[in-house]
């Protein structure tokens, strides 16, 4: 099999470590105090009533300890996340230092593994050639739902059969909601199996007081902005585009804030600002157009706008829209299907919604129209990836812009180029930091292991600092619970973290966004650096970086 050059070089790197794990001896669980929900306290803690209030966890050296020979069982959950496959090597260097003995199964496939039986043994051999690679490729992943008891219990079947005494989920806000309820469940009918989870995604959504970041967002946004700056640099080269750039991000939009604050382009949209202000389409595009007339004044006739992918969803009336559409597929669906014609069907579509939300869709473009109605995915969500909101903008702005040259308001010539980074940056070959951050997550799970824990998220903590300098420790999962309303019912789920408006990540780039859309300020990063100045191979990210100053 051929491999690259750099994938030959890189498979060398040995990822760093917290001091805690490079001693010789074994580590000690250390109970840092009981902990509570982030909210509806009541109802967590009388649906996990094995795993509710558990204490935080950090680890303590100790003389070394011999343990029993355990088998343990691996999953990758969801979306692909630059450093899974580091996750999984540390799992595997942890566990054959807490015992040689000790072996690693990987379910493939995702979640949907484990019930169907699907697994791999993970053999040192085949663990070498994985290290520091992106991709989930080495046992694969799955959006499938863990949930129902007979899953769980299917499931078990399974670890038994294997002789396995603990499962690592590695996984989004959902998957480790679904890791909360496995671990209670198993608790609760004593089926002697752990489950630990890990916090994965680039979409870095999964983060909270003990969570700093997920793995993958580093390497994700590292490489979309790279990208970003080379359109830049081609944009002020030619002199003659405005591009427009969706940066993947199924809902929150750490990665387009992120990438906006690396590149300094024109414009950054921030989902969860156009919520707060109760935005319109209409206000957007008015926004954009404004910005794009004002350059033109100047004789700039080209731009960069970074679009979030959920920001269609943000839009109180699209969201509105598309709660009603949910309506629609779930319950109506036999109804639409029976529509092969596509002008049929959306006037049937418009015809189920309510006159708003129906006069709204039928304003839409006929391709976004038909993108919004595409299958939801398994966890109910609209696939915001699929829907090409650059391209709406692009279209309502030029119109805007049309309408602003009738009155003399506009000079220019509008000329645009859509793009959609989110595949590219999912595989990409870990960052230092995050092939040092996943491979601690995954060290960090075996030492929850070996020290018989249940129902915790894996926790390396204080980022900005040296690796040495960070703190492992064990995350109730129950802890990051709450109640939400999801599909018409009321479940515990983890928090996901979205843009905080006064956090110190937006405050930057609201202090600079007047400057940087009328002047042009871009900023090239460049592509990820794996050898070299130290500074630049380990460069934290942005938005970690303001968050811990
Ligand atoms: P996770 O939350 O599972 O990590 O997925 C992240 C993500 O990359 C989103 O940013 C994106 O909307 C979605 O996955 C795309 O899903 P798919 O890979 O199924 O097309």
């Amino acid at each position: 099999e051929k491999i690259s050059l750099l994938q030959q070089e890189r498979a060398k790197y040995r990822p760093k470590l917290p001091a805690i794990f490079t001693g010789e001896g074994s580590v000690l669980a250390v109970e840092r105090g009981k902990t509570e929900s982030v909210d509806d306290q009541e109802t967590v803690r009388t649906l996990f009533s094995k795993t509710y209030g558990l204490p935080l966890i950090s680890f303590e050296p100790s003389e070394k300890i011999s343990l029993e020979p355990v088998n343990v069982g691996v999953i990758l959950s969801g979306g692909q996340a630059p450093g899974g496959h580091n996750v999984i090597s540390g799992l595997f260097d942890g566990l054959k230092a807490l015992n040689p003995e000790n072996r690693l199964y990987g379910f493939l496939g995702g979640p949907g593994g484990l019930v169907e039986n699907k697994y791999r043994e993970l053999t040192a051999d085949m663990i070498n050639t994985y290290r520091n690679t992106g991709g989930f490729d080495i046992i694969g992943s799955g959006r499938t739902k863990l949930e129902k008891e007979e899953q769980f219990d299917k499931g078990l079947e399974n670890l038994k059969a294997l002789g396995i005494k603990a499962l690592v989920i590695i996984g989004g806000d959902d998957s480790n909601t679904n890791a909360g309820i496995l671990a209670e469940y198993y608790q609760k009918i004593d089926a002697g199996v752990q489950v630990i989870g890990c916090p994965k995604t680039i979409d870095g959504d999964l983060k909270n007081e003990m969570i700093e970041v997920s793995f993958g967002f580093d390497t994700a946004t590292k490489v979309y902005s790279e990208l970003i700056g080379n359109i830049a640099r081609d944009a002020l080269s030619a002199k003659k585009y405005w591009h427009f750039i969706k940066l993947m991000g199924r809902s929150a939009s750490h990665i387009a804030l992120e990438c906006g604050l690396k590149t300094q382009p024109n414009i950054t949209l921030i989902s969860e600002e156009v919520e707060a202000k109760g935005m319109t389409l209409g206000d957007i595009v008015d926004e954009i157009a404004g910005t794009i007339a004002k350059r033109a004044e100047k004789g700039k006739h080209f731009g960069i706008v970074l679009i979030p992918e959920g920001l269609i969803e943000f839009i109180p009336e699209m969201k509105a829209l598309i709660g009603e559409l949910n309506d629609v597929i779930a319950h109506r669906s036999s109804e639409l299907d029976s529509k092969d014609n596509p002008d049929e069907k959306r006037s049937l579509v418009s015809s189920m919604l309510s006159e708003k939300a129906g006069a709204l869709y039928v304003s839409l473009p006929e391709d976004i129209a038909d993108q919004l109605i595409m299958d939801r995915d398994p966890h109910g969500n609209v696939q915001v990836s699929r829907i090409e909101t650059e391209k709406l903008l692009i279209e309502m702005v030029g119109e805007k812009l049309k309408a602003l040259k009738e009155k003399g308001m506009y000079t220019g010539k509008f000329s645009a180029q859509n793009h959609f980074f989110g595949y590219e940056g999912r595989c990409a070959a870990p960052s230092n930091f995050d092939a040092d951050y996943a491979y601690a997550l995954g060290y960090t799970a075996s030492a929850l292991i070996g020290t018989g824990k249940t129902g915790y998220m894996s926790s390396v903590r204080n980022l900005t600092a040296p690796a040495s300098k960070w703190i492992a420790g064990g995350v109730p999962l129950t802890m990051m619970m709450n109640i939400e309303r999801r599909h018409g019912e009321d479940k515990p789920v983890i928090r996901k973290a979205l843009v905080d408006l006064k956090g110190k990540p937006f405050e930057m780039l609201k202090k600079h966004r007047d400057q940087w859309a009328v002047e042009t300020c871009y900023v090239y990063p460049g592509p990820i650096q794996y050898f070299g100045p130290e500074d630049v191979t380990d460069q934290r990210s942005e938005t970690l970086t303001l968050e811990h100053e």
